[in-house]
């Protein structure tokens, strides 16, 4: 018996694997922002600025630099992030292949640079665009952050795609050198109701026969 039950938890085990990696590969596939992360080309220790027209890594620089920012300041993900305003206001953007009708789901994390000396104004903002849409006009307020602890803060939207290509931009309106940040930005189907259904009942499915072994040996 015991050795029924073993090969049966092995049996749910690799199910259960095998669920969770084909999940995490729709997720890794999903996301169609190239360098969302910002980790591309590498930066160093302080940052390397970039002037419009210029590209990186999947973004373009428009209006104005920008800095894209190393190892020194904590990113939200990974050791790179960047500041929207290198001297004065900037922007970035990146043209995405969308599916017109498609919802995706936007999401970013943003911070604010000139926190050693805490650079006004305090309140740093941008605007995000998905094609001709503003989006929101998020604001991060710096007072007591540091190098260390940024504060990144995470913002997600459903969108829909109303073309085959969305520009995704995201400009500053700071005016000076110490701009809103950004960093770990994806946008990712939101996948069909069907879809969802399915993987719930498959995860769902594996737990309640992991139950079984467990509550008899016990
Ligand atoms: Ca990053």
């Amino acid at each position: 018996m015991v050795t029924h039950y073993r090969m049966g938890w092995k049996a749910v085990r690799a199910g259960l694997l095998m669920v969770l990696s084909l999940s995490g590969s729709f997720a890794l596939a999903d996301n169609i922002v190239i360098n969302g992360n910002f980790e591309t080309p590498f930066a160093g220790q302080d940052f390397v600025m970039f002037q419009p027209g210029e590209t990186f890594g999947g973004w373009t620089v428009a209006i104005t630099w920008v800095d894209l920012v190393g190892t020194s300041v904590q990113a939200a993900s990974g050791v790179q992030s960047v500041d929207l305003s290198g001297g004065s206001a900037g922007q970035i953007y990146q043209d995405l292949a969308t599916v017109p009708g498609q919802t995706y789901e936007l999401r970013f994390a943003m911070a604010g640079s000139g926190v050693v000396e805490q650079q006004p104004p305090l309140i740093k903002l941008m605007e995000v665009g998905w094609g001709t849409t503003l989006v929101d006009t998020p604001s991060f307020d710096i007072t007591g952050h540091t190098v260390t602890d940024m504060g990144w803060t995470y913002h997600t939207y459903d969108l829909t795609a109303v073309s085959s290509i969305t520009r995704l931009q995201f400009t500053s309106l700071i005016d000076t050198q110490w701009g809103p940040m950004i960093d770990d930005v994806s946008v990712t189907p939101v996948p069909e109701p069907a879809l969802v259904v399915l993987l719930g009942l498959g995860v769902g499915g594996v737990l309640l026969r992991m139950r079984a072994p467990g509550a008899h040996n016990r």
